[in-house]
């Protein structure tokens, strides 16, 4: 075999939470596999994204033995706050699921990840360029990349794992006939800010005002991470440190209202808002997952959840066929996350409008939302709804059998 060209079973393109727990879970059922990723390692781990994790997350991380720092360090929550109308509104999980949800930074999940592979000698292999993937529709299905040194190379695989985000190339293999594409894009983005300071609230708020939304979430004691309504092609110029603040106190104005205690913000970004789908999610060889597939508006907190239950069918199938059981799980894959994927898409979705001042809207559709909202916080059924989705419906389990 040439010095340049490498054999694996699973070649993964994308080193975010679905590309790094696809390994792991292989690695499990003892399938080898190879992670190839654009950016450092450093900026994986220090890209802030997303927030909450579901109770089937939390113990599939658990189970592959990377739960220790966030069992010590992520915060337990066992409701969140819906606050409209100048006042809040509890939904407690606990009493309409059984179920609590984990908050513990992105970030600190993919650190955690990154230091097993590391841990076990099989580094995701960082700072890869011009990744190709090529012979989909064969049984030798290969990615093509510049490795961070320069030199080009070919990774051969059984199969390859799309797990590069939705920006990434492998959706692009697809041939655009056979792929339907499903999208929404919102009006509205987020500003997301990072900030040295005391928690808001000791749980969760979603703030529906008439200035816009308000999330105040957390990261830890002393970090917390708070976003508002913006508009898309909002000018971080436009928001000094002070407007932010201002603007948060603002959004939670009230009865009751929490009076923001105001620190050093580290971080700031704008967040697009979008709803996406691509069926199917395989073709060929060749299985995406996570945002190489579906984007999903951060309103529910299901991004990172979901694309950690697509990598759990994944391995399953996988392991299934490595097992001699035949493409059947494989041949299903794309229709069983689909299925999950969907009912996470309608959450999202819901959450973001019934949460977020739509200009497009009239005064009619304003009541409607505040009728929504009354309902559900009022209504044992209408809370137990939006708590069953938000602790996360069931996760698939077909991992390590
Ligand atoms: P990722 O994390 O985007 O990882 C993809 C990886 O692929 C790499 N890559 C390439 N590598 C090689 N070659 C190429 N050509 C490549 N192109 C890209 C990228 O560098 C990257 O490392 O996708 P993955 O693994 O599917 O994970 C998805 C999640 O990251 C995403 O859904 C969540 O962050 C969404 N999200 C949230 N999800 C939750 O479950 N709970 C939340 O509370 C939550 N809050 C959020 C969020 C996302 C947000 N932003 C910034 C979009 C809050 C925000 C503000
Ligand atoms: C976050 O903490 O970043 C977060 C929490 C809840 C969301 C979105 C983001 O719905």
């Amino acid at each position: 075999m040439p010095e340049n060209i490498e054999r694996t079973r699973v070649g993964i393109v994308g080193a975010g939470p679905a590309g790094l727990v696809l390994a792991l879970l292989l690695r499990r059922a003892g399938i080898a596999s190879v992670i190839l990723e654009a950016r450092s390692r450093a900026y994986c781990e220090q890209r802030i994204r997303a927030g909450v994790l579901e109770h089937g997350t939390v113990d599939l991380l658990d189970a592959l033995g990377v739960g220790d720092r966030m069992r010590r360090e992520g915060l337990v929550h066992h409701g969140v706050y819906l606050r409209f109308g100048g006042r809040s509104h509890r939904i407690d999980f606990p009493d309409l699921t059984g179920k609590n949800i984990m908050v513990y930074g992105q970030h600190e999940v993919v650190k955690d990840l990154i230091a097993e592979h590391v841990r076990a000698g099989e580094s995701p292999r960082f700072e890869v360029s011009d990744v190709r993937v090529e012979g989909i529709e064969s049984d030798r299905p290969s990615i093509h990349y510049r490795d961070a040194s320069g030199a080009d190379r070919v990774l051969a695989c059984d199969f390859i794992a799309g797990c590069d985000g939705f920006h990434g190339v492998t959706r692009g293999a697809i041939p655009p006939e056979l792929l339907a594409v499903y999208e929404r894009v919102y009006p509205f983005a987020w500003l997301g800010i990072l900030s040295d300071s005391p928690p808001v609230c000791e749980e969760l708020i979603y703030s529906n005002h008439d200035r816009g939304f308000a999330l105040f979430s957390q990261r830890s004691p002393t970090v917390q991470r708070m976003y508002l309504q913006c508009a898309p092609d909002e000018d971080l110029g436009g928001w000094p440190d002070e407007r932010i603040w201002d603007e948060l106190q603002r959004r939670l104005e009230g009865e009751a209202a929490p009076q923001l205690v105001i620190g050093p913000i580290t971080q700031k970004g704008v967040t697009p808002m979008r709803s996406f789908v691509v069926e199917p999610m395989q073709y060929g060889r060749l299985f995406l997952a996570g945002d190489a597939a579906h984007i999903v508006p951060p309103t529910g907190a299901k991004g990172m959840n979901l694309a950690i239950a697509d990598v759990a069918v994944l391995s399953g199938a996988l392991a299934a066929w490595y097992a001699g059981r035949g493409s059947a799980e494989l041949d299903a894959y794309s229709t069983r996350c689909l299925g999950r994927v969907w009912k996470a898409e309608r959450f999202s979705w819901w959450m973001t409008s019934m949460l977020h001042r739509n200009d497009r809207d009239d005064a009619f559709g304003r009541r409607l939302q505040l009728a929504e909202l009354e309902y559900v916080v009022n209504s044992r059924a209408a809370s137990q709804s939006l708590a069953e989705n938000y602790v996360g419906l069931p996760f698939p389990n077909i991992y390590f059998r």
